[in-house]
């Protein structure tokens, strides 16, 4: 009987950028970051004679894909093949999570079908790494940390522990990103002079970030996400070739946080691979950010999100 299965992007407040030597898709710094709820990616497993993978409902030889479910069945013995189909409810590959919330489903949906019973989430969070290292953290709900070296992320606190927390995405380009985010993180460790020192700074950022989320800070945990992702951008300056993400309308946006700051509201702002800019506030402040948004920004489409569950899998048809 074919598996369903519903997962969230995990959005970073502390980013993940770069691998450590060795392994699959284990990192080089501690991650820390929020499940969205607002954002998803339905996926559809069943057994099939060859590997066949549609993406919002188009066939697709992607290879991250593929080179995961011959992962799938070496980590767990399986000689099946599957037909996977994968639907985002969000652009897709554009710097909005999609395969954290993919890997997560898919892994998912993946164990169920093929063992007959839901996964254990710690082992769960592993197989999903193999596709994506940020799957790792979607597979739980809420709140989740990515420790450095670490072959699984862990669940810190429930979507319930702050459920104020409001983001805002914002789409500033829709379009898949001229440069996916693991060759670009691989370019970065391999030719920017600053790797070394966003590696050395790490863990201390995580640190101070888990420690607001834990005294609930909000303007010390807003004043580290926008710390880390500026530092993960200033590697990618500093790569040779550069990379650069950010559109006209990324800065435009950053502007205009830093503007709703100055009004006194406690708005912060993180971007990932891509051109999107993602505000960060508390539900008390979000009639005012949106309504400042709605007098600058009329041009631009974003989607409201919220902490939100882990992942989930069923029997469907
Ligand atoms: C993150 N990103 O922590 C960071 C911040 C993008 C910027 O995780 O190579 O698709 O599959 O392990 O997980 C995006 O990278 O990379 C990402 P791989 P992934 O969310």
């Amino acid at each position: 009987m074919p598996v369903c299965a519903i997962a969230h992007p995990s959005l970073a407040l502390v980013k993940y950028w770069g691998k450590a030597e060795g392994g699959i898709n284990v990192p080089a710094v501690p991650s820390l970051a929020l499940t969205l709820e607002g954002l998803s990616t339905q996926t559809r497993v069943e057994e099939d004679e060859r590997d066949r993978v549609f993406l919002d409902g188009v066939e697709t030889q992607d290879p991250k894909i593929l080179t995961f479910l011959d992962r799938f069945r070496q980590v767990t013995g399986s000689n099946c093949h599957f037909r996977v189909e994968t639907r985002n409810d969000f652009p897709t590959a554009a710097g909005l999570a999609s395969s954290s919330s993919g890997f997560a489903a898919l892994a998912a949906a993946l164990w169920l079908l093929v063992h007959g019973s839901e996964a254990e989430p710690r082992q769960l969070s592993r197989l999903a790494r193999l596709g994506s290292g940020s799957a790792c953290r979607s597979v739980y709900g809420g709140w989740t940390a990515w420790e450095a070296g670490a072959e699984e992320a862990v669940p810190l606190f429930s979507r319930e522990y702050w459920p104020e927390v409001r983001v805002l995405a914002l789409l500033v380009e829709e379009g898949p990103k001229p440069l996916g985010s693991r060759d670009a993180m691989e370019l970065c460790r391999r030719t920017s002079p600053y790797f070394p020192a966003w590696v050395a700074d790490g863990p201390g950022l995580w640190q101070r970030a888990r420690h607001a989320l834990e005294r609930q800070d909000w303007e010390e945990l807003g004043h580290c996400t926008r710390l880390s992702y500026l530092r993960m951008f200033a590697t990618m300056l500093g790569a040779d070739p550069p990379v650069l993400y950010w559109k006209p309308n990324s800065l435009r946006l950053l502007v205009l946080a830093e503007q709703l700051r100055a009004q006194g509201l406690a708005v912060f702002e993180t971007m990932d691979a891509g051109p999107q800019v993602k505000l960060l506030c508390l539900e008390p402040d979000l009639p005012a950010v949106l309504q400042f948004l709605r007098s600058e920004v009329s041009d631009l489409r974003w989607m409201e999100a919220r902490p939100g569950s882990g992942v989930r899998a069923w029997y469907c048809d």
